[in-house]
């Protein structure tokens, strides 16, 4: 199960991978798990093909791939695209609802709530709809929003945040998560994790929240802060950065993360989202609990239900994480389902 990212430009199946990864985007948005699974399988499976798959036979010869991707698989070589891709198989509420849904925060439920409201586009959205500040944010960037960033540019916001919270303290780290960690060639947003040996959560946060986030603000690299998602902590932080002179708005998500939880938060934040997935469900059937603060012991769940937080076993050591797992250690940039 090995992604190699510098591999993915010359791949003989690069362009069913691409469309299938649209289609694997589309089902990731309307939250259906199993065609997600089912999807992520596939591309994985194809990326490690060394030849052209191009008929259905070809592709249900592949491990992890089931009968009806086999012939999604040889529908996209047939026609270069697939049909539920295609504006006639889906209605015109579908279409709206799935731009919509690239709204910067709006689910499911926000995105066919506006459809349901009578607003049919982007500009509908700014013009009448009652939009909250993220939201206004969102619909007012979405080109820049959806658009890639450069693995290059990642690394140059990280180096400005970096220098922002140095500036400050020079004990304070900077690591960027995210698919940047994994290696991606391009990424969704810039993930910083932010920590400091010794530290707690609340001074890592009084320093980034009331001094680097406002310096950064008046430097002009922060554009906007981006309400907080429901389950927080108050560990993260969500906004928009601009590199001097341009202006080409970022999504950016600062991660506070307490010394001791440096390992786990790592795991977390680094992904990717399946990948954790796993990794959670086997802390589970272990008798673990594994989140983004540590690896927990002799859990005891009835029904699925925990009945105390267990014994927390590791939060600090990334690597010994994997190996109290029982897992062996997986590079960043082979970490992906
Ligand atoms: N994460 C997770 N579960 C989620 C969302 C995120 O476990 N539902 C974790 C894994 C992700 C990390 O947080 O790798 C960062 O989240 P992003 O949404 O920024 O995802 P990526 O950085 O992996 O991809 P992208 O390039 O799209 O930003
Ligand atoms: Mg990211
Ligand atoms: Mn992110």
């Amino acid at each position: 199960q090995e992604f190699d990212p510098s591999k993915n430009l010359d791949n003989p199946n690069s362009r069913t991978i691409e469309v299938l990864q649209q289609m694997l985007e589309y089902y990731t948005k309307t939250a259906d798990q199993w065609r997600v699974i089912a999807y992520r399988k596939a591309i994985n499976a194809l990326r490690q093909q060394p030849k052209r798959i191009t008929t259905r036979a070809q592709a249900r010869a592949i491990p992890g791939i089931g009968e009806r991707l086999a012939n999604k698989i040889e529908e996209v070589v047939l026609t270069n695209r697939l049909r539920r891709l295609d504006n006639t198989t889906d209605t015109r509420e579908d279409l709206i609802i799935q731009e919509f849904l690239g709204v910067y925060g709006a689910g499911l439920l926000q995105a066919s709530k506006w459809v349901a409201q009578g607003y049919r586009s982007l500009s509908d959205l700014l013009e009448r709809a009652p939009l909250s500040k993220p939201q206004r944010i969102g619909v007012e960037r979405y080109s820049d929003f959806s658009q890639r960033i450069p693995r290059k540019e990642v690394e140059a916001h990280g180096a400005v945040v970096q220098k922002a919270v140095q500036g400050v303290d020079r004990d304070m780290q900077v690591i960027i998560g995210g698919s940047y960690r994994r290696g991606a060639v391009t990424c969704g947003d810039v993930d910083c994790l932010i920590t400091k040996p010794g530290a707690s959560l609340e001074q890592i946060r009084t320093i980034m929240l009331g001094l680097v986030v406002p310096k950064l603000f008046s430097s002009g690299f922060l554009k906007a802060s981006l309400a907080a998602s429901s389950h927080q902590d108050g560990s993260r932080w969500h906004g928009a950065s601009a590199l001097p002179g341009t202006n080409l708005w970022r999504r950016i998500d600062l991660l506070f993360v307490p010394d001791a939880e440096i390992g786990a938060a790592l795991i977390y934040f680094t992904g990717n989202d399946m990948f954790n997935r796993s990794m959670r469900l086997l802390a589970r059937k272990k008798g673990m609990c594994l989140n983004q603060k540590g690896l927990y012991a002799d859990v005891l769940r009835r029904q699925q239900v925990k009945l105390n937080a267990g014994r927390l076993i590791e939060g600090r050591d990334e690597r010994r994480i994997f190996a109290l797992l029982g897992v062996p250690w997986r590079p960043p940039e082979h970490r992906i389902c």
